[in-house]
């Protein structure tokens, strides 16, 4: 059954709707409904919905703490969540009934969504992970809360230089107030940082830690309703505070910087995201942001467990922690102080009950992107946390001796310390020490977790403890919110509301037999072109370019990173251009058109990556002015990558670039997005790639280039045994002289890039790049038949149910966490 939601627990009119909208234009907003814009409009709305979102979010709460379950809370620090109003509408039931209202009222609900700011709290795929998994959870009725920081800024603004140069500005994305938190000043913790620690016992017994700063954390809650379920979950956000105003006595004795200094210190703690994905630098801010966040919120999650009057060596029985990759870890020590020191437990007892509770996903491989932190500054920010991870570690090495005897190289890598100057914590060792259970991303990605990095621990714990969860996407955000279109035709097809598959995706398999109907192939062609017209459009009015539509889609959407291979996309666009530019007029005519899209933001430390894009900038220059070939391939990078952005974007394209460095990128998740909204994969055997390919059939995925176990050798062989790009790949050779040569613009700037190529190409570029553009032709030739290419997209839409995040959060809440569903309402 279809639960409805409403204004007020019964059904909801329009003119509840108007009432309630108007009512906040006056009373929240103090502003008049006759003189109002469209973003006053817009706040209203959001009021309003939230209005109803706050009923459900007060029932659900009271339910989950009459029924005290087991809750599980996901530590995150990045939530990626884009804008909220369509969202909230669309989870609700409530879209058409407010369209209605919001046109009563003289506005257009598609202007109001415009006016809404994404809150993007994250860099790319883990943190869109973790609202697609706030979604989900919601969704499926379990009790499950978010945890994260409230970024004053989120990820930057990018901007481009005429020159092509990725330039950042801070998104003040609370400028316009959020109306979709609420500020808890009741709900607040003190967080210490420096100060001094003194053992107050032998061995690993208790200690007082005293002095340095306290900074107060305060909860900021967002609320996460599901899909047609009254079940309303939170993601709570902390912000730093002072914990006084500011030092009166520094103030009076005229040291007036002094006396607001302490003050600002703490208010920067959630100033801004870190905007590096894969990359660590050991920056003092980064690890008080991580400390002030795991520490509040298990002060928290601890507080809401005594509420139950249960003894703590019950609380892995209520209480499952997910570490969002090893940013969280030092939630393992901080459980471990407050076992100790404040409940006066005994060491062996703490850490039984800590590694019951927690549970890590690792997220990638790359070595960059493992953390550490160096011993001095951890010693000095955290002092007792330093004693708590050197008794860790002592008694964990003891058991590796004791299981390995006289093996010192493998005591040296299982080690939480790694020796050199500076020493340095390794966090992914204390996340898998400290943990019960511990996940990679995909197939592929957990064998090489299990492989590489964490070799040792799966020969010191057994290979039980590992596992393995691939990633998922929300079918709601990224088909129903996205394609509204394509949503439609699915239900209507499949005689079943939308309700119910976008809550069991594996229903869309019902679509496969339509592939073969005429009537439905065109329908489907024809919603993917309209979201091409759509996608020129918001191109048109945002930028001032007019796309070609009756051309291919073609899009790399992600993060600028030299393993992702933006490179091998660019040079090989070079390359249809020379191409284009050999042939005849009437050669040319046989080709078949293909725009190229890419968008997304390199971390503004990452000089080759910015680099990149400025390649990308001016081959787009060039290309789309020249009249000999435009009509056939055209080039853009939209500024500013965003969820919203990527809503327009996903589903207008025909195929998509997910082309990594085989074993390099553990899942990827926009493949799922394109997939399921009918773009088809052009693809490297990588990541969900490979699990996509299974679900969709490999005839309809085009995959190219060198298998993981090939990588290795590859690049010892080009450490050691180098061969000139020249002989290696002519066809590349030309691209990479083209650019040397000044075709796009002084190619002296382009060297160090064209370099990374040249010597080493510890990226394979060279390897991969004949197999890549023949994977190419083989879609162009694909195209050509588009009642065939029609077919396909059909498929693979019907064959992603697997990708469905409900999937992937059930798999975590019963294999992992022992969690049941609570659906509010039905007892
Ligand atoms: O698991 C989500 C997402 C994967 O889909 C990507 O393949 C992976 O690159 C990304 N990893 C990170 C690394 N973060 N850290 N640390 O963002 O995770």
């Amino acid at each position: 059954t279809v639960w409805k939601t409403n204004m007020r627990g019964v059904d909801a009119d329009i003119g509840d709707i108007t009432k309630s909208v108007v009512n906040h234009v006056q009373t929240s907003l103090a502003r008049q409904a006759y003189n109002l814009d469209n973003l006053g409009a817009y706040q209203a709305a959001a009021l309003s919905v939230r209005d109803n979102m706050l009923v459900n979010w007060n029932e659900t709460q009271l339910h989950y703490t009459r029924k005290a379950p087991k809750r599980a809370y996901y530590l995150s620090l990045e939530f990626l969540m884009g804008r909220t109003l369509d969202n909230a509408l669309l989870n609700l039931d409530l879209k058409s009934q407010y369209k209605d209202g919001i046109n009563q009222l003289g506005f257009s609900l598609e202007d109001l969504l415009e006016e809404e700011r994404d809150a993007a709290l994250g860099n790319g795929g883990l943190g869109r992970l973790a609202a697609c998994y706030l979604d989900s959870s919601a969704s499926q009725d379990l009790p499950v809360w978010g945890y994260g920081l409230r970024y004053k800024y989120g990820i930057f603004q990018q901007l481009i230089s005429p020159e092509g140069n990725q330039l950042e500005a801070p998104d003040p994305w609370l400028d316009n107030q959020n109306p979709w938190e609420l500020p808890r000043i009741d709900v607040n913790y003190e967080v210490r940082f420096y100060g001094q620690s003194e053992r107050l016992s032998e061995g690993h017994g208790r200690a007082l830690w005293t002095g340095g700063q306290e900074v107060l954390a305060v909860a900021y809650d967002v609320m996460i309703p599901g899909c047609h379920t009254r079940n309303t979950n939170n993601l709570r956000l902390w912000e730093s505070k002072p914990k006084r105003g500011f030092d009166l006595n520094s103030f009076n004795a005229g040291n007036y910087e002094g006396a607001v200094e302490s003050s600002n210190s703490a208010a920067a703690i959630t100033s801004v995201l870190y905007p590096n994905d894969h990359t660590t630098f050991g920056k003092e801010l980064r690890l008080k942001q991580q400390y002030f966040w795991t520490a509040a919120s298990l002060a928290d999650i601890i507080r809401r467990f005594k509420n139950l009057g249960k003894s703590i060596n019950e609380f892995p029985d209520y209480v499952a922690i997910q570490l969002n990759d090893t940013h969280p870890t030092l939630a393992i020590p901080e459980l471990m102080r407050i076992l100790i020191d404040e409940e006066d437990l005994d060491w062996n007892f703490a850490w039984q009950i800590v590694t019951n509770v927690f549970f890590f996903t690792n997220h990638t491989v790359l070595p960059e992107a493992l953390e550490k932190w160096p011993v001095p500054l951890m010693e000095h920010i955290l002092p007792r946390h330093m004693q708590i991870i050197y008794d860790i570690n002592m008694i964990f090495l003891q058991a590796v001796e004791k299981k390995f005897p006289g093996d010192r190289e493998r005591l040296a890598r299982m080690s939480l310390i790694e020796e050199g100057f500076p020493k340095q914590v390794r966090m992914a060792n204390l996340a898998c020490i400290g943990s019960r259970r511990i996940n990679g991303v995909a197939e592929l990605h957990s064998q090489l977790v299990q492989t590489t990095i964490l070799k040792d621990f799966v020969e010191f714990f057994g290979v039980s403890k590992f596992g393995n969860v691939t990633n998922g996407i929300t079918p709601r955000r990224w088909l129903d919110q996205c394609n509204p279109e394509l949503s439609k035709l699915i239900s209507s097809t499949l005689k079943i509301d939308k309700s119910v598959w976008l809550k069991d995706l594996y229903k869309l398999k019902g679509l496969v037999k339509y592939a073969e109907e005429k009537g439905f192939r065109a329908e489907w062609a024809a919603i993917k072109q309209r979201n091409k017209e759509r996608l020129a459009h918001h191109i048109e009015t945002t930028l001032g370019f007019t796309v070609n539509t009756n051309a291919m889609f073609d899009v790399q959407i992600k993060r600028l990173h030299e393993y992702k291979r933006q490179t091998l996309n660019i040079l090989g666009v070079i390359h249809r251009y020379l191409e284009l530019k050999a042939m005849t007029p009437a050669q040319r005519k046989k080709v078949n058109p293909k725009v190229v899209f890419f968008a997304g933001k390199a971390a503004p430390a990452y000089y080759i990556a910015k680099l990149t894009i400025r390649l990308i900038v001016n081959v787009a220059r060039v290309i789309n002015a020249d009249p000999e070939t435009k009509d056939y391939l055209s080039l853009y990078f939209l500024p500013d990558y965003s969820v919203s952005l990527a809503e327009v974007l996903i589903p207008a394209s025909d195929i998509s670039q997910h082309i990594s460095t085989a074993g390099t990128e553990a899942s990827g998740t926009s493949n799922m997005k394109f997939c399921l909204n009918g773009g088809l994969l052009v693809g490297t055997v990588d990541g969900a790639n490979i699990e996509i390919a299974e679900e969709v059939g490999e005839e309809n995925v085009f995959f190219f280039g060198h298998l993981t176990p090939a990588v290795e050798d590859l690049r010892y062989q080009h450490m050691y045994h180098p061969v000139p790009v020249d002989e290696a790949c002519p066809a590349l050779a030309n691209v990479l002289n083209q650019i040397s040569g000044g075709l796009f613009g002084d190619g002296g700037v382009y060297e160090p890039l064209v370099n990374t190529i040249r010597q080493g190409d510890y990226y394979l570029v060279t390897d991969d790049f004949d197999s890549y553009i023949r994977a190419l032709a083989m879609v162009d030739e694909a195209y050509l038949d588009r009642d065939e290419w029609v077919k396909k997209s059909i498929c693979t839409t019907a064959n992603m149910g697997k990708f469905s995040s409900d999937r992937a959060i059930m798999d975590y809440a019963q294999e992992y966490w022992n969690l049941e569903p609570i659906p509010v309402g039905k007892d």
